[in-house]
């Protein structure tokens, strides 16, 4: 990235912060496929106390973290049910079939969040022609929905159709902080209902490496055999685990931040004439909208921004995605801003 660009395509664009690095230089290392690294076992057992599970795995990223989780939870040729627009099943190269042998059985949310009575009857009845059903994935904060929260007690109503179905229940919490930092609640009542679960440091959390598979002894057992198949066995990997560390007790606060600072950008495209927003979804780190009032695809309207340094993602053709984060400051919210109305304005000149 230019250093004087505005990148609002991620918040994993966040770079470690000097404390972390710090932390870097002075972990103490071992071999954690020994189970000899006394950072990552620090960083583990705080994972698993602050999520309220048992125990925890530190893998290489988000997207080898749903695999493991997955595989963990099923067995080759099962359903898994989860949402439509999930990132597991839009974005992850389709890993969970061509690795975990496993099918997907799609359910379309509103906002993100799946209707507890559309999982119920996407679960395949016992028969001897049907894949069975044995998980349901939930998504929080919800990507592509524009990083919209699914509160506890959708959670748990979903929980709720699990277990009286005997299906476990996961949940990809990439941000999981982000949603509760939102609700302003403590983040095991987000996961108490989940059977187990991942979320990211390299996010928000401003790591430069790293996710955390989180769940009882016998799946975190199992998922750390699927990490060393998949080749995630890491060695002295203190060196990722240390600035998780300092994530985990530093980080989560400010998360609060990029939330505010998200909602200004909201509110300020919310009066851009063409754009078109929802401020109803604007919930976490995410801002979601839709330039085809425009005249123009999100790609062009990306391109267009770019150029005057301001860096975001199309999402669709209509849709683009910018993310606030650490490195994205109020003032960098109004020059996006300005750099927005300036292309929205030659745009309509037709220049
Ligand atoms: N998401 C990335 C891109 O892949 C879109 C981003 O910039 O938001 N679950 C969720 C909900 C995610 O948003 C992501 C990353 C992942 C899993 C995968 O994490 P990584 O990138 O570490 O493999």
């Amino acid at each position: 990235m230019g250093k004087n660009m505005i990148d609002l395509r991620s918040d994993t664009v966040t770079i470690p912060t000097d404390e972390m690095l710090e932390a870097i230089r002075h972990a103490e290392l071992g071999d954690d496929v020994f189970g000899e690294d006394p950072t990552v076992n620090r960083l583990e057992k705080m994972a698993a106390d602050k999520m309220g599970k048992e125990a925890a795995l530190l893998v290489t990223s988000g997207t080898q973290a749903n695999l493991v989780s997955l595989m963990s939870n099923t067995k080759r040729g099962d359903a898994v049910i989860l949402e439509a627009e999930s990132h597991v099943f839009y974005y992850e190269v389709g890993g969970l079939s061509a690795i975990g042998g496993l099918v997907p059985v799609t359910v379309r949310g509103n906002m993100g969040v799946m209707d507890p009575r559309d999982v119920e009857a996407a679960i395949r009845p016992k028969d001897i022609h049907l894949p069975e059903t044995t998980l349901i994935a939930i998504e929080n904060t919800h990507n592509r929905a524009g990083g919209t929260v699914v509160k506890p007690e959708q959670i748990r109503a979903i929980g709720d159709v699990a277990k009286s179905h005997g299906l476990k229940l996961y949940m990809d919490g990439a941000r999981i902080f982000n949603a509760a930092v939102a609700l302003r609640t403590d983040v095991k009542n987000l996961t108490r209902p989940v059977d187990n679960l991942m979320f990211c440091l390299s996010k928000g959390l401003s790591c430069p490496v790293g996710s955390l598979v989180v769940g009882d002894h016998d799946f975190i057992e199992k998922a750390r055999r699927i990490r060393k198949m998949l080749g995630g066995g890491m060695r002295q990997a203190g060196i990722i685990a240390a600035p998780g560390i300092v994530a985990l007790e530093k980080m989560i606060d400010r998360l609060e931040e990029d939330h505010r600072n998200a909602r200004l950008l909201a509110e300020g495209l919310s009066e851009v004439e063409g754009i078109k927003i929802s401020l109803e979804n604007v919930q976490t780190n995410m801002v979601k909208f839709d330039v085809s009032g425009l005249g123009v695809t999100a790609g062009e309207f990306v391109e267009l921004l770019g150029k005057w340094g301001v860096l975001s993602l199309p999402f669709s053709e209509s849709d683009i995605r910018m993310v606030t984060h650490r490195g994205i400051g109020k003032d960098d919210v109004y020059e996006a801003l300005e750099v927005i109305r300036r292309v929205v304005s030659e745009i309509k000149c037709g220049v």
